[in-house]
């Protein structure tokens, strides 16, 4: 009996046995506790979990507790399934680029909590923003490239209000876009950016609105303030020794980089005065010329995540070299800028005392990378090193506990293997919900059935409810999810097709009879309709070197009806949801006659959804 197959039976025999090192060094689940994260068919989980699918370049959707995978939402890459990236709209969208890489997803926020409207997601590669609906679940908007940005790897971070989505660069280059300058002048000619995508409150659409300019010390994760730091935003960064080559020895050389802290608001206002110069069309602060814009805060030791706790009091850091988290005070941060308690000034701009702003350094473990909060006080970081996430208490401390803060770390528990991420749902509102955590952990080895040297990434489910961590599940999910976030499902109401009235596409047809094929030239435009079990019209004749533009209406007014149109020998997939207009348009460059067909399997008829075009050499068609 292989190790595997032993675990199993052990299990089976008796619910209660616990056992060690299954699977690699971590203590397997009783059986009892599937119980807690057993949803039966038929019934629906109670929270949503949305996982940046990384260089995948999508999102996942699936339910908790159960852990199910639900659907998977294309962003940055196409996806046949969805016919995203096929018809005219979402490849206008996606332009030459087919992926990106989806790291920190955020959900909007009114008054400081999730509201269920959009999440917008980053895309490290290239320097853009999506937002997903949660209305139908679809990308509506692609921003970028960001300018002055490369690898926007900062993002995205909501305020309370979705007044800014907010992003960072992690590649600092020579400014604008499209500047060289030789990497022996990366310390002076090389700049990166922090910045403010504005969010229009009615309808979600994002806009460039202004930048703060860096030296080049590579940022990498942000998040922002509320309560008493709320119009505050925070990033981390990890060179600032300005390394340029073999960053892995040469940004690490410090025992502490720099934390920014920038007062949003007083950016914002900045820009209303004219505080600015304008790169590449967009307002750009140089913080050492508008005092009170930015503050750098020391953080050990090459650091990685930033956190704000629920009440907006402590901002924990994680340094993936250094073994503790980093507490910040907020309280003590304002007072040491009242006092103006700085170390240094770094190109114009203040270095806070950083003994003045630490409330403590909890020594959590090796490797800290991000924390969330329970909104009962309790903080959870992931440490990559060492495997585990722990639990500590936030301050305030007594002082016999500041002398030895071992002492509120209150539980250590083992995840396989290296955890990046980590997620609370609500963790970044005032109001975390608290019960569950999702560590999300690099190394899956020995855990799924074996795929060959490609392999998933584990997803672990954490109940949080108690003192103590329990591990009551473990889910794979394909490459290569970063963060996520939870949201309660009761919070959002998805449609389940779209109204006729609310279609304004100019080309719709509802009726057999409004269905056209009007001939200009050599371009050809069709409206089609598409209802179980049929597209009218159906047979159509083109010739080689028109260019057909298909308008397809799917007029099915019930929940998820949908048709598909994909046309044989062309990259032609739509997805056609219910009471949706999509075009797509091909140039016809071979004779032939191929057929199309509905790839949703729609009906009993679904196989007789059909048509072919006939495309007749050039000069040879018929009537013409
Ligand atoms: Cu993977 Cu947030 Cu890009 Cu940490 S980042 S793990
Ligand atoms: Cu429509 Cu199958």
């Amino acid at each position: 009996m292989t190790m595997h197959r032993f675990c199993h039976f052990l299990t089976a025999m008796t619910a209660t046995i616990v056992l060690a090192a299954c699977g690699g060094g971590q203590d397997a689940a009783p059986a009892s506790h599937a119980e807690r994260t057993y949803v039966a068919p038929g019934e629906m989980d109670e929270y949503y979990l949305f996982y940046s699918g990384g260089h995948g370049g999508d999102v996942r959707v699936a339910g908790i507790p159960s852990m199910r995978h639900i659907k998977t939402i294309p962003v940055f890459n196409p996806n046949a399934a969805y016919g995203y990236g096929y018809d005219d709209q979402t490849r206008a969208m996606l332009g030459d680029l087919t992926w990106g890489d989806v790291h920190h997803p955020a959900l909007s926020k009114t008054d400081g909590v999730y509201d269920g409207r959009w999440l917008f997601v980053n895309d490290n590669a290239h320097n853009r923003v999506a937002r997903i609906d949660l209305r139908d679940f679809k990308t509506k908007q692609i921003l970028g490239p960001i300018p002055n940005t490369a690898g926007n790897h900062g993002a995205s971070s909501v305020t309370d209000n979705t007044e800014y989505v907010f992003g960072a660069s992690r590649f600092a280059t020579p400014l604008p876009r499209g500047t060289v300058a030789s990497l022996d002048d990366y310390a002076d000619e090389y700049h990166g950016v922090v910045t403010a995508i504005r969010v229009d409150p009615e309808t979600g659409e994002m806009s460039p609105a202004w930048q703060v300019l860096t030296p080049a010390f590579q940022w990498d994760l942000s998040s922002t303030g509320k309560g008493p730091s709320h119009g505050w935003f925070f990033v981390t960064s990890y060179n600032s020794e300005l390394a340029h080559t073999r960053l892995e020895i040469g940004a690490s050389q410090r025992e502490r980089d720099y934390s920014a802290f920038v007062n949003w608001q007083r950016a914002a206002e900045a820009v209303e005065n004219g505080d600015f110069e304008r790169i590449d069309g967009i307002p750009v602060i140089d913080p050492a010329r508008v005092p009170g814009v930015m503050y750098y805060v020391p953080l050990a030791k090459s650091p990685h995540g930033i956190d704000v706790d629920p009440t907006g009091q402590w901002i924990v850091g994680g340094g993936k070299l250094e073994p503790s988290a980093t507490v910040f005070s907020f309280e003590k941060f304002l007072a040491a800028v009242k006092n103006q308690d700085f170390v240094e000034e770094v190109r114009g701009v203040p270095v806070v005392n950083p003994d003045a702003v630490t409330e403590g350094m909890v020594p959590v473990g090796l490797g800290p990378l991000h924390t969330q909060f329970d909104g009962r006080g309790n903080a959870y970081t992931t440490m990559f090193i060492d495997s585990k996430v722990a639990k500590f208490r936030l301050p305030p401390w007594t002082d016999q506990e500041k002398a030895d803060l071992e002492q509120v770390v209150i539980d250590r528990i083992d995840v396989h293997t290296n955890p990046g991420h980590l997620v609370v749902g609500g963790s970044d509102t005032r109001a975390p919900y608290g019960d569950w955590l999702v560590s999300m952990n690099k190394d899956a080895s020995g855990r799924p059935l074996p795929t060959g040297p490609q392999i998933p990434e584990t997803s672990q489910l954490i109940d949080i409810t108690g003192e103590r961590m329990t591990m009551v599940y473990e889910s794979f999910t394909d490459k290569e999810p970063h963060f996520a976030q939870i949201l309660r499902a009761d919070l959002i109401q998805p449609i389940g097709f779209y109204r006729r009235a609310e279609n304004n596409h100019p080309h719709q047809v509802w009726s057999e009879d409004d269905a056209f094929v009007r001939r200009n030239g050599n371009v050809v435009d069709v409206g089609m309709r598409a209802l179980r079990s049929n597209f009218v019209p159906d047979n159509l004749e083109f010739q080689v070197g028109d260019t057909v533009h298909f308008h397809i209406t799917n007029v099915e007014q019930t929940n998820a009806m949908s048709h598909g149109f994909g046309l044989s020998g062309h990259n032609v997939m739509v997805d056609l949801s219910a009471g949706e207009t999509r075009t797509v348009t091909v140039t016809l460059d071979r004779p032939g006659v191929y057929p199309f067909y509905c790839t949703v399997f729609c009906s009993a008829l679904h196989q007789e959804m059909q048509g072919y075009i006939v495309v007749y050499p050039r000069g040879q068609l018929p009537n013409n």
